[in-house]
């Protein structure tokens, strides 16, 4: 019956006590763009804190980068629009810096848009754009040229997995890598746990929409008939661990079908299904995660309030 990993994860989440669904499969045309917005949100911190570091240390981090004669490919997994990254792709190009911009994403809508974004925006600029999971892109990175590699994990989108998976995410990043490879990943800092809800719970209810849209997905392409409405967004922030967590709340008891997998669930009143979980992170948990995978940190980057960091590991 369920014939594609959406399906089949659709299936099992939902079969599961207590019901989960994966976040990655928010990602559509539509929601894509509610990230968008999302990044707009001035409580959303996440996005204007990297890019404020980038903007601040492009010399320090485009100096690590660029450091051989053959020049480098500079990799990005969870592309995105390429907001922040166009402020280290202009630096790059302006010094005429020999590498290739490879943006990977599992969304092939926003590769699309970004690779004619910035063939417009940059003409200079040499981009190989690649769609995928990342842990397939990343197998296939290792079959990559011998040139060194430079990978950027930004947005915190390792936030998405728990310690665990991030390490495993970490150990298949370092094993991809050669002794002169470099990541540079966007770790969400521990804060005031206010200003963290406050990221995920927006009174304009985007990120609502945004983690709705997970329903609204199932509904359109497996012929499910979720009531929006019937659900509601609620997130948690635990700052002893430092994981927000988004749930969608049945706020009655229900049924629903879903027809492609031919599957009907029930809900009781107030049953909730995971959806998302947003890591947030200090010094002494990253430097623990880099040497669980074995990976090195080089340096790091902050913005003014400290509330969001960039690391550069090598192996
Ligand atoms: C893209 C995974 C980093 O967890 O902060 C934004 C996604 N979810 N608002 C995050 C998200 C709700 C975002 N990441």
């Amino acid at each position: 019956m369920p014939n594609t990993p959406f399906k089949k994860d659709v299936f099992e989440g939902l079969n599961t006590f207590p019901k989960f669904l994966y976040s990655k499969y928010i990602y559509d045309k539509k929601g894509d763009k509610l990230f968008q917005d999302i990044m707009a949100m001035p409580s959303y911190y996440l996005t204007n804190c990297e890019f404020e570091i980038l903007t601040n240390h492009v010399t320090a981090i485009s100096t690590y980068f660029d450091n051989k004669e053959e020049g480098f490919d500079l990799i990005e997994l969870g592309a995105g629009d390429g907001k922040k990254t166009k402020v280290l792709l202009n630096e790059l190009v302006s010094k005429k810096t020999n590498f290739i911009y490879k943006p990977i994403d599992i969304s092939q809508n926003a590769i699309d848009s970004l690779s004619s974004n910035l063939k417009a925006e940059n003409p200079a600029l040499k981009v190989e754009a690649e769609i995928g999971e990342y842990f397939d892109v990343l197998k296939r990175l290792k079959s990559y040229d011998s040139r060194k590699k430079a990978i950027m994990v930004l947005g915190s989108n390792i936030g998405n997995l728990l310690h665990p998976k991030a390490i495993d995410f970490l150990t298949q990043l370092k094993n991809a890598m050669s002794s002169e490879d470099m990541v540079l990943i966007g770790f969400d800092q521990k804060k005031d746990p206010q200003t963290i809800l406050d990221a995920y719970n927006d009174p304009e209810g985007i990120t609502a929409a945004f983690n709705k849209n997970l329903l609204a997905r199932i509904n359109s392409e497996m012929k499910a008939n979720f009531d929006l409405d019937a659900f509601k967004h609620w997130e948690v922030y635990d700052p002893e661990t430092g994981t927000a967590k988004s749930y969608l709340v049945s706020t009655k008891k229900q049924e629903v079908t879903i027809g492609e997998i031919a599957l009907t669930i029930n809900f009781e009143e107030w049953e909730t299904i995971h959806t998302e979980i947003s890591q947030k992170y200090d010094d002494k948990i990253v430097s623990w995660l880099a040497d669980e995978a074995g990976l090195t940190i080089v340096d790091s980057f902050t913005d003014n309030k400290g509330y969001y960091k960039n690391y550069l590991f090598m192996k």
